[in-house]
C-alpha cells in the first residue's frame, strides 16, 4: 500500500493528525496496536486548552465537546485550611474546557469513520525502515499476515512505549528524565462533582485532585506511594483519605459512591531530542511525558500535531521544507515550557518523601505568594490555559 503519511498510533495525536491532513486532501494510514475498544477504554486526561479545542474544530469534530463539555473560567487550590481561586478569565481572558480524553478519542474515531479514514487496528511488530532516506516504509503484521506501507513521511504518535522513538539511533537521541517518588491513585465514580471547578489540594497527607467528566461522573486522584496497588484501597478507604486532604467544607459536601475505575499512574517528566529524524516525526507521548498535575499531556501532544500539520501542508501545498526542518525546534520550545510548568506545579502541590522542614516552608511560601499575588496568578493562568502555539 502507498500513502503520503504513515501514522503509527491510533491515540488522540495520531487520529487528530490524520483528520487534519484528510481535510487538506493529504492521505494517511493509521496503524494501531490495540483494538478500538481497548483504546476507548482508557481513562486519561480531562482538561483541554483552547489550542486543542481549535484543532478539533478545524478537524470538524468539536460539536459534542461544545455541547457536553464544561467551560471552566478558573480553578481552586487549597493548602491547610486555605482555599483560593485562580480566575483564568480575569488574568488571561481565556477558559479551559473539561471534556474527557476518552470522548475526544471517540469523536475522532467517529470523524475518521465518516471521512472513510484508514485506521488499522491490532497491528503487530511495526518496523519503520529508511526513515533517514528518501523513501521510508513501514512493515507490520495484521492477522498474522505481513503488511507494508510505502510513504513520504512517518508520524510517530505511538506513545511512550511505542516503536517510533526507539527507531531514532541512540547516537542521535538525547533523553532527559525526572521520575517522581510517588504516583496518583485515580478513581472514576458515577457521582456529582464535589465542586463545579477543579480543586488541587496540597495537604500534609499528600496531594489530592477533585475533577470531573460531566455532572454525573467525577474523577478524583490522591497521591500514593509508587509501590502501592489499587487493590490496597477499598472505595471507603479512598473516600476517607480524600476527605482528609481537601478543605472541610468541601469534604462535607462530597458525594461518594462505588468506583467504576481505579488505577495508579506513575509521575515522570521526560523529553527526547530531537523530535525529527529524517522523514520520521515524533508527536505527543512518543517524545515527551509530563506529570498530569498541570494537565499538559494531551494538550502538548496537540501542539506537536499543530506544528507537524502546518509543516506537511506547507510541503504538499507549496513544496516548502522550511517548516519540516524547523519542526523539532518549534515543538520542543513549547514542550519545555509545558515541562517546566508541570514540574513546578507538581513540586508545589505534592509531599516529597524526606522533604525537609525548609522545603515545606518553601512550598507554603510559594502557595502564599500565589494566593496573594495577581502577577503570580497571571503566570499560572497563562500556563494552565495554554501558551500560544
Ligand atoms: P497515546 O499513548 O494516547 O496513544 C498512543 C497509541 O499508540 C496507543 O493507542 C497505543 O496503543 C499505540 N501504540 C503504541 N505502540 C504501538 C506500536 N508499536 N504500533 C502501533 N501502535 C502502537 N494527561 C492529563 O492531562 N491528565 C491526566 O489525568 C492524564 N492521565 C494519564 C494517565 C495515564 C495512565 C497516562 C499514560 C497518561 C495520562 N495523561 C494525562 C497523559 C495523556 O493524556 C497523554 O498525554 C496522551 O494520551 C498522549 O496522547 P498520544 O501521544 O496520542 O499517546
Ligand atoms: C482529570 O480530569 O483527569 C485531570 C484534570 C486535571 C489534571 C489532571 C487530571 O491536572
Amino acid at each position: 500500500m502507498r500513502t503520503q503519511v504513515a501514522i503509527i498510533g491510533g491515540g488522540p495525536s495520531g487520529l487528530l493528525l490524520a483528520q487534519l491532513l484528510h481535510a487538506q486532501g493529504i492521505s494517511s494510514v493509521v496503524l494501531e496496536r490495540q483494538t478500538r475498544a481497548h483504546v476507548l477504554g482508557r481513562i486519561r486526561a480531562g482538561v483541554l486548552e483552547q489550542g486543542l479545542v481549535g484543532l478539533l474544530e478545524k478537524a470538524g469534530c468539536a460539536d459534542r465537546l461544545h455541547a457536553e463539555g464544561f467551560t471552566h473560567d478558573g480553578t481552586l487550590l487549597s493548602y491547610g485550611d486555605q482555599m483560593f481561586r485562580v480566575d483564568f478569565t480575569e488574568h488571561v481572558g481565556k477558559p479551559v474546557v473539561v471534556y474527557g480524553q476518552t470522548e475526544v478519542t471517540r469523536d475522532l474515531y467517529a470523524a475518521s469513520d465518516a471521512a472513510g479514514g484508514k485506521v488499522l487496528h491490532s497491528v503487530q511488530n511495526v518496523v519503520i525502515d529508511d526513515a533517514d532516506g528518501d523513501s521510508p516504509s513501514v512493515t507490520c503484521e495484521i492477522d498474522g499476515e505481513p503488511f507494508r506501507i510505502d510513504c513520504d513521511f512517518v508520524a510517530g504518535c505511538d506513545g511512550f512505549h511505542g516503536v517510533s522513538r526507539k527507531t531514532i539511533p541512540e547516537s542521535v537521541r538525547k533523553e532527559f528524565e525526572k521520575v517522581y517518588p510517588f504516583g496518583w491513585l485515580g478513581v472514576l465514580s458515577e457521582t456529582p462533582p464535589v465542586n463545579h471547578e477543579l480543586i488541587y489540594a496540597n495537604s500534609p497527607r499528600g496531594f489530592a485532585l477533585c475533577s470531573m467528566r460531566n455532572a454525573k461522573l467525577s474523577r478524583y486522584y490522591i497521591q500514593c506511594s509508587l509501590d502501592d496497588s489499587p487493590d490496597n484501597w477499598s472505595d471507603a478507604a479512598f473516600w476517607d483519605e480524600l476527605k482528609r486532604r481537601i478543605p472541610e467544607d468541601q469534604a462535607a459536601q462530597l458525594i461518594t459512591g462505588p468506583s467504576i475505575e481505579k488505577s495508579i499512574a506513575p509521575l515522570r517528566s521526560f523529553v527526547t531530542e530531537p523530535m525529527r529524524w529524517g522523514r520520521l516525526f515524533l508527536c505527543g507521548d512518543a517524545a515527551h511525558i509530563v506529570p498530569p498535575t498541570g494537565a499538559k499531556g494531551l494538550n502538548t501532544a496537540a501542539s506537536d500535531v499543530h506544528y507537524l500539520f502546518e509543516a506537511l501542508v506547507a510541503f504538499y501545498k507549496f513544496g516548502s521544507t522550511e517548516d519540516i526542518a524547523a519542526y523539532s525546534d518549534r515543538a520542543l520550545a513549547r514542550v519545555w515550557k509545558a515541562e517546566r510548568f508541570s514540574w513546578w506545579f507538581t513540586t508545589l502541590m505534592h509531599q516529597f518523601p524526606g522533604q525537609s522542614e525548609f522545603d515545606l516552608k518553601m512550598q507554603i511560601a510559594d502557595l502564599e505568594f500565589l494566593r496573594s499575588s495577581a502577577s503570580a496568578q497571571k503566570a499560572m493562568a497563562e500556563n494552565y490555559v495554554g501558551l500560544p502555539y
